[in-house]
């Protein structure tokens, strides 16, 4: 049986759930070169000293507070939910979902308030009873482990507490959003030791190429064409992350030009940018690595 390398890191990772496949994309866009499939427990990286551990979500973050691995990637909801003593490092940018409360579309209840007195059925009892507690509102939680959608039809709850992503379960079960608890996205989290002893330069190394990965994904690479007069005001449309780089073209009098713009002010970017006279514009999306 192959036994796992002590004093590589280890990082555990959901084995087969909705978190599954965009990690194992991340990992790869962050370069590291694993084989992964359904029946394996874990990976050994070619190319860092890295094992990723496949194990159930719900166990990962006692591996890592327990040091058994040294990092793990879960849902932010389950850091809400079980206090558990683990640093979180990064968020991932995917995954992302939120916990609400949803009620039948037909129910007479109007706001949070008048909750009070009634059962929520959750899988989420410690952010439910909080987010109640805070406003100061008593409800009975319901504790249910799947299917929660189905609760209020039954007549087991009158509203659930529930994550929701597309919102289509909700839609087809004849549910709609009350109020949100909280937002969730993909974490890294590590073991209080991992980031402190020896282990720390390769977490640090890790974490250089899970960051670039992420500022990839935050960022745009543009590309553009304008003759001479026009680079002074192009300069100024640029909120780039260094001066943009402008080399001339083989017609006369006229340049490339090329910089970074960040994603949310993108499109605005590129309008801005064709009112003032740029052509033959170009995004390229950055390459990590
Ligand atoms: O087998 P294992 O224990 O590892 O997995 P699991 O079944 O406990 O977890 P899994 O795979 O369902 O979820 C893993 C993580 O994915 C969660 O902890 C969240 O951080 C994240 N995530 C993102 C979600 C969702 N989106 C999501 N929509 N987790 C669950 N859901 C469920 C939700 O509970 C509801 O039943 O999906 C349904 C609603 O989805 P929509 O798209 O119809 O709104
Ligand atoms: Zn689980």
């Amino acid at each position: 049986m192959k036994v796992l390398k002590d004093r590589n890191l280890r990082l555990a990772i959901q084995k087969q759930g909705r978190l599954t496949d965009e990690t194992l994309d991340f990992l790869r866009k962050s370069g590291l070169e694993f084989e992964s499939g359904r029946f394996k427990l874990f990976s050994s990286c070619r190319n860092f000293p890295l094992e990723i551990v496949y194990v159930r979500d719900d166990d990962i973050l006692e591996f890592v507070a327990s040091g058994i691995v040294d990092l793990g990637i879960i849902g932010q909801n389950l850091l809400y939910e079980q206090k558990a003593k683990v640093k979180k490092l990064l968020n991932l940018r995917y995954g992302f979902c939120s916990l609400i409360i949803a009620i039948p579309k037909e129910s007479n209840i109007k706001s949070v308030e008048d909750l009070n007195g009634k059962k929520i059925a959750t899988t989420y009892p410690v952010s439910t009873k909080a987010f109640f507690k805070k406003l100061n509102i008593k409800v009975r939680l319901v504790q249910i482990a799947g299917s929660l959608e189905i609760a209020p039809a039954l007549g087991v709850a009158s509203a659930v507490a529930d994550l929701t992503s597309t919102g289509s379960t909700l839609a087809l079960n004849d549910l709609r959003i009350l109020t949100k608890i909280y937002d969730s996205e993909a974490v890294l989290i590590a073991n209080l030791e991992a980031v402190k002893n020896g282990k720390k330069i390769l977490v640090d190394k890790l974490i250089t190429r899970f960051k670039g990965v992420l500022s990839a994904k935050n960022y745009k690479y543009i590309m553009m064409n304008a003759p001479n007069k026009l680079i002074a005001k192009i300069k100024k449309v640029i909120p780039g992350l260094k001066s943009p780089t402008i080399s001339p073209l083989a017609k006369a009098g006229w340049v490339s030009i090329s910089s970074v713009v960040k994603e949310d002010i993108f499109w605005e970017t590129i309008e801005k940018l064709k009112k003032s006279g740029a052509s033959g514009i170009l995004v390229l999306p950055i390459e990590n690595g």
